[in-house]
C-alpha cells in the first residue's frame, strides 16, 4: 500500500476512534536491549555457600571455609550453555547471605577465606574469563539483601558498601551485560530497615558500565516478569507506566499487572525476563536430582517466555564440585536439539506475501504456500525497532475445505509463538484487528511442530 493510502485508512480509523494514538512517539528500545532480546536464552548460576548448606536463604552466618567447590570449571559451564543455544550467563556475585564470590576488599565474608584456589580464588574471574572464551555475554546478580553486613539497615552505611562492591564487579572484569537486582527483602517487622539508594545504583552502572542492561521488577531497562514459574503474561507489552513499579519489590495496587503484560500506552521500553529454575530451588541440591525439569518442559518453558515476547532466564545451578550436573546438561540439550528439530524448516520462507491495510485501519497481510503443507506452529514477530503496536489479530489457513482459523491473540513483540491443531494449508492470512499505532508487516515464519 502507498504512504497516501496508508494515512488515509489510518486516519478514517483514528476518526472511528479505533486508534488511541498517544501524544508522543512511542517507545522503542534501546541497542542494548533490542541484543538483549534477540539473545533469547541466557543461563542463571546460583552458586554459594547455600551450594554447601544445601539452603536457599542463608542467613549470613556460614563459615566462609565451607565454601569448598574441589573441582570448580567455569569453562564447563559456559561450554554447556553455549551448546544449548544460551547466549549470556548471570551468575550470583553475591546472594543474601553477603558471602562474595570474588575476594573483595569490602567484607571478609568471601572466597578470600575460603580453602577455594588456597584462598587466591576468584569465581567472578573464572565466570567472566569462560564466557568471553566461548562468546557469551556476562551478566552479575549483587543481591540488595545482605544478612552478613553489620551496616546493613544503617542506610546511609550500606548503601557506600554496596555502590564500594557494585564498583568492584564493574570495574575488574571486562563488559558486564546485564546487572541483575532481585527484590526479595525478608527482613521481618523486628528486622533491620535499609532504604536503598536505586538512584545512585543506577547511576553508578550507567557511568561503569553504560553498555550493560539494568534488570529489576522497576528495570529500568529490563524488568522482572512478576513470577518465578516461567510464564510471561499472554498478553505482553513491551512497554510499562513506570510509576506503576517505582522501586525493586515494590507491592502496590497493579504491580503484579504490570510486571505480567506491561502497558499498551506506557512511557518507557522495559520488556520482561522471565527467570525459572531447571530444579526447584534455584541452589543445586542433589536431593533435586531426581526433579530435574525434563526436556518437554523446557520446550514448553520456551514458549511461554520467548514464545509471549519475552527473553528465558533458565537457572543451572552449579554442584558442591563446581560443576553444572549431568542430568541437568542432557536436558538442555536436549531442549535445544528439540527446537532446532522443531524450526529446522521455514514453510514460509521465499514465499511472497501480500501486505494490506484496509480503510477501516485493520491490516491484511497473505502469504500464498502452494504446496498445501501440515503446519502446526506460527512464529509472529513485530519490528521491535520502530516499537511494538500490535493489539489483537487472528491468524487463519485455507485449506481445500475453506477457510479456518489457527489461532487468535493480543501482543505479539519480538516474537510470538502458537500452536495449533496440524492444518493442510495452501494459504495463510493475518488480520491485524487492534493496534496503537499504524500497523506494520510481521515476520511469519511456519513450521510442522
Ligand atoms: C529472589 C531470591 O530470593 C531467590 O533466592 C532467587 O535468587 C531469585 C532469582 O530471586 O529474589
Amino acid at each position: 500500500m502507498k504512504r497516501r493510502e496508508f494515512l488515509i485508512a489510518s486516519t478514517a480509523a483514528l476518526a472511528a476512534g479505533r486508534i488511541r494514538r498517544p501524544p508522543r512517539a512511542r517507545p522503542t528500545p534501546s541497542r542494548a536491549q533490542l541484543e538483549w532480546q534477540q539473545d533469547e536464552l541466557a543461563m542463571f548460576l546460583h552458586f554459594g555457600v547455600n551450594t554447601f548448606t544445601d539452603r536457599e536463604w542463608g542467613d549470613g552466618t556460614e563459615d566462609p571455609p565451607i565454601f569448598a567447590p574441589a573441582n570448580l570449571d567455569a569453562r564447563q559451564w559456559a561450554r554447556a550453555a553455549r551448546a544449548a543455544g544460551f547466549r549470556a550467563m548471570i551468575l550470583t556475585a553475591k546472594h543474601h547471605d553477603g558471602f562474595c564470590l570474588w575476594p573483595t576488599a569490602t567484607t571478609e565474608h568471601s572466597v578470600a577465606n575460603s580453602p577455594f584456589r588456597g584462598g587466591k580464588g576468584d569465581v567472578v574471574r573464572e565466570f567472566t574469563d569462560a564466557c568471553g572464551a566461548e562468546g557469551l555475554k556476562a551478566g552479575l546478580y549483587l543481591s540488595p539483601w545482605d544478612r552478613n553486613a553489620s551496616v546493613y539497615g544503617d542506610s546511609q552505611r550500606y548503601n557506600d558498601f554496596y555502590i564500594a562492591q557494585l564498583t568492584e564487579l564493574l570495574t575488574r572484569y571486562g563488559p558486564i551485560a546485564e546487572v541483575w537486582f532481585d527484590g526479595a527483602n525478608g527482613e521481618g517487622p523486628n528486622g533491620r530497615k535499609q532504604v536503598y539508594d536505586w538512584p545512585r545504583i543506577w547511576a553508578t552502572v550507567r557511568s561503569l558500565q553504560p553498555n550493560a542492561v539494568i534488570f529489576s521488577d522497576a528495570g529500568p531497562d529490563v524488568r522482572w516478569i512478576g513470577n518465578e514459574r516461567g510464564a510471561a503474561g499472554e498478553t505482553n507489552w513491551s512497554t510499562v507506566d513506570p510509576a506503576v513499579v517505582p522501586y525493586p519489590g515494590a507491592t502496590g495496587t497493579g504491580v503484579t499487572g504490570m510486571l505480567q503484560h506491561g502497558d499498551p500506552n506506557g512511557s518507557v521500553w522495559r520488556p520482561g525476563e522471565t527467570d525459572v529454575s531447571i530444579r526447584p530451588g534455584w541452589f543445586n541440591h542433589a536431593a533435586e536430582d531426581a526433579r530435574v525439569r525434563t526436556v518437554d518442559d523446557l520446550v514448553s518453558l520456551y514458549f511461554t517466555s520467548v514464545g509471549r515476547n519475552s527473553k528465558l532466564l533458565l537457572n543451572v545451578p552449579p554442584t558442591r564440585a563446581g560443576l553444572l550436573n549431568a542430568i541437568d546438561v542432557s536436558r538442555i540439550q536436549g531442549m535445544h536439539e528439540r527446537l532446532g528439530a522443531m524450526f529446522a524448516h521455514d514453510y514460509a520462507a521465499g514465499h511472497a506475501v501480500e501486505w494490506r491495510v484496509r480503510g477501516d485501519g485493520t491490516a491484511v497481510m497473505d502469504l500464498d504456500l502452494r504446496a498445501g503443507p501440515s503446519i502446526s506452529i506460527a512464529s509472529l514477530g513485530e519490528d521491535i525497532r520502530r516499537g511494538q503496536r500490535i493489539a489483537r489479530y487472528r491468524l487463519e489457513g485455507e485449506s481445500a475445505s475453506g477457510w479456518r482459523t489457527l489461532s487468535e491473540g493480543t501482543t505479539i513483540g519480538y516474537r510470538k509463538l502458537e500452536r495449533f491443531e496440524p492444518a493442510t494449508v495452501q494459504r495463510i492470512r493475518l488480520s491485524i484487528l487492534q493496534s496503537t499505532d499504524a500497523p506494520l508487516p510481521v515476520r511469519i515464519g511456519l513450521y510442522t511442530g
